[in-house]
């Protein structure tokens, strides 16, 4: 259906003005990866053209389209300039060249990745409708590392999944028919990803053997579907493996015998698997088995396993969200935003090399508001990758529209300050700030086996997103969201306007109706959909807002507060401090204030809740009445499937403003000015 082939369904375009070129492709390598490139422009252009164009390896009398990497290129006699820093590692360019008389689409990849995504980019452009003078391009990934985590269980739940169960995992086996992997290779490739982890952070029992012969066998036969498509495949590992399926009696990393497990572990993943990525790993983390059981640090831990790796060319991707989890709620000097930093800092410099710290965008955990993480400022000797959640968790849960790249793009544009003006996030991330080796963009999986893989369609929009940004942070998300919106529906100007409108005004219509000015939380334990004011205010999670009758937020600051704020580097650190300078949405997030403090939108802070939660519910009822207005424009099921979504989203933006304006009101017992109707 319309909903599986996402943004690749090549329908509503074709090849147009292209036409010329696209009778016949020249290629001379057979490389898999080249052939899987082929392979995609072949069904690509066939759509397009309602014909299937002929594979030649010699050059036809017309005009074709050329396809190889540089070194292919030296067999040539094509007349190819290509200007730019020689094309990064997996870049591409496409350009119009000469063969004597002959016109020639010439498609060149830095290695073979990169023709396949010059491919996808061809494409792309085609159904973009970008014309033949504007095809030309050099292009290459922002970040070397691009990669997608999976909260997978073997037994084919998803942890925070929101779009069905697991196509990789059911009933504790890898499935027998990998062809839904393929189908999400490609789409992956065609966003640029290059690396997907397989299995939860979370390894629980079964999970922890995913290392070993019991599963290799089958691990390998996913890895050996998305190496056509040149992705790499990572795997989560528990760090008590030693102990849980070996026969050890520690995990202790530092412990010969320890080491020795671990090698011997990888030395078989790599006889199965020989360009394995390497391991995620959740230490002491959520009640997860770490170093400090035997008194080690993180960097002992992540570099016994570095180590291992190294000689195989793989990673340890080691993350940062490692915080006291059983916090005594009563104690108002505990922090649960300052635990990465605290744990992280102090070991800059001791990581291997083969390690990348992976540091989830914000201090908490992927709130719809959060300040960007101390962290990416902090680290000036270490691999980091930041990590972001596609899954909307905290977002909305794919029943509610929230288009994330907005919120993306904010964080990869955020000025750490870390070497003065202009070390945004996207430069730390990227290894060019600080000169590391590695460097990317993680994102948890949204899709699972649901038709449309997200759940909603429209938060297919936050995948493609995540690609391209991944690729590119320099992209804009409203460019971002033509494009998708261009390439999975057509270029009708009142579907693509309305589409983008209601994607673009999605994050804030989120944040309004939910937990206000940066204070996060407020939802329902455990399952973390629909409103719960005080659901996490007396538990040991550590993320309390402090309303009480006369005000509320956490004073985060150094004068008064946890002193949180002195992790970020000037001039950040005194914007978040001061009460005047930091900004209006992060408020609560870094001070305690009361009901009548002044924001600098003029209203007080009471009265901004009941404004934003009334309007968010509103212009939640807005999105359904645009979408409305695309009845016969599109997809009759698409169509039908988000609308069954706007109203959940409906119900639950009520939900949220109802009991969020009695809470407060209750608390308060100040009025709401304009005297709307509130529960009390
Ligand atoms: C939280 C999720 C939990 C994850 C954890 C993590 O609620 O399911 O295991 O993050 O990232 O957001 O490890």
């Amino acid at each position: 259906s319309k909903a599986y082939n996402c943004w690749l369904n090549y329908e509503n375009c074709s090849v147009g003005e292209y036409q010329d070129f696209c009778n016949y492709i020249k290629v001379k390598s057979t490389h898999p990866i080249i052939n899987t490139a082929i392979e995609e422009l072949k069904f690509g252009l066939n759509k397009l053209m309602k014909k299937e164009p002929l594979i030649l390896n010699y050059s036809p009398k017309s005009s074709y389209i050329f396809v190889g990497t540089l070194e292919d290129l030296k067999n040539e006699k094509l007349d190819v300039q290509i200007k730019n820093e020689i094309l990064k590692e997996d870049g591409f360019a496409v350009k119009i060249v000469k063969e004597g008389d002959t016109d020639v689409l010439a498609i060149i990849g830095q290695n073979e990745k990169g023709v396949l995504y010059g491919v996808f980019y061809l494409l792309r452009a085609i159904c973009s409708g970008n014309s033949l003078n504007e095809i030309e391009i050099e292009d290459g990934p922002y970040n070397l590392l691009r990669i997608i985590n999976h909260w997978d269980n073997l037994n084919g739940e998803i942890e925070r999944g929101y779009a069905g169960q697991s196509i990789f995992f059911k009933d504790n086996k890898v499935v027998e028919d990998l062809s839904r992997v393929k189908d999400y290779a490609r789409l992956l490739a065609s966003i640029g990803i290059n690396g997907v982890v397989l299995n939860n952070v979370n390894v629980h029992k079964y999970e922890t053997e995913l290392i070993t012969d019991k599963f290799l066998p089958d691990v390998s036969r996913i890895a050996d579907v998305f190496r056509l498509y040149g992705i790499k495949i990572y795997l989560s590992i528990n760090f008590a493996a030693p102990v849980e399926i070996g026969d050890l009696p520690t995990a202790d990393p530092l412990d010969e015998r320890v080491k020795k497990w671990w090698k011997e572990i990888v030395e078989n993943i790599y006889r199965y698997i020989p360009d394995f990525g390497g391991f995620l790993v959740k230490a002491d983390s959520e009640f997860r088995p770490g170093p400090f059981t035997y008194g080690r640090n993180h960097a002992e831990g992540a570099n016994m396993l570095a180590e291992a790796l190294k000689p195989h060319g793989g990673l340890v991707f080691w993350r940062a969200f490692v915080y006291n989890c059983m916090v005594d709620w009563r104690d108002r000097t505990q922090d649960r935003a300052k635990a990465a930093y605290e744990n992280f800092k102090p070991l800059d410099g001791q990581f291997m090399d083969n390690v990348v710290l992976q540091i989830k965008y914000g201090p908490m955990d992927f709130q719809i508001r959060e300040p960007v993480s101390p962290l990416f400022g902090a680290m000036e000797k270490t691999n980091v990758a930041l990590e972001l959640q596609i899954t909307q968790e905290y977002t909305g849960q794919q029943k509610d529209l929230c288009y994330l790249p907005t919120m993306w793009k904010e964080i990869l544009d955020f000025d750490t300050y870390a070497k003065g003006k202009g070390s945004t996030v996207a430069k730390v991330v990227n290894g060019s700030l600080f000169g590391m080796k590695y460097g990317g963009i993680v994102g948890v999986s949204n899709i699972g086996d649901s038709k449309s893989w997200t759940g909603h369609p429209l938060a297919q929009a936050n995948l493609y997103g995540f690609g391209r940004l991944a690729w590119n942070p320099l992209l804009s998300p409203k460019e971002i969201a033509e494009e998708w919106t261009k390439l999975t529906f057509g270029h009708d100007e009142q579907v693509i306007n309305t589409i983008v409108s209601m994607l673009m005004a999605s994050r804030d219509i989120y944040e309004k109706y939910t937990a206000p000015l940066g204070v996060g939380w407020m939802v329902n334990p455990g399952h973390h959909y629909g409103p719960n004011p005080e659901g996490y205010e007396y538990s040991h999670w550590g993320t309390y807002h402090y309303a009480d009758y006369k005000g509320i937020g956490v004073d985060r600051t150094v004068a008064t507060g946890t002193g949180y704020t002195a992790q970020y580097k000037e001039p950040i650190a005194s914007m978040y401090e001061n009460i005047e300078t930091c900004p209006d949405e992060l408020l609560l997030f870094f001070h305690h204030v009361p009901y009548t403090h002044k924001l600098k939108s003029g209203k007080t802070v009471i009265q901004h809740i009941y404004d934003t939660h009334f309007e968010g519910a509103e212009e939640a009822k807005g999105l359904k009445e645009k979408w409305l207005t695309l009845r016969g424009k599109i997809d009759e099921e698409i169509f039908e499937m988000v609308l069954e979504r706007l109203e959940m989203q409906i119900k639950n933006a009520i939900e949220w403003r109802d009991v969020v304006n009695t809470y407060f009101y209750r608390k308060t017992g100040i009025r709401d000015v304009h005297n709307r109707k509130i529960y009390e």
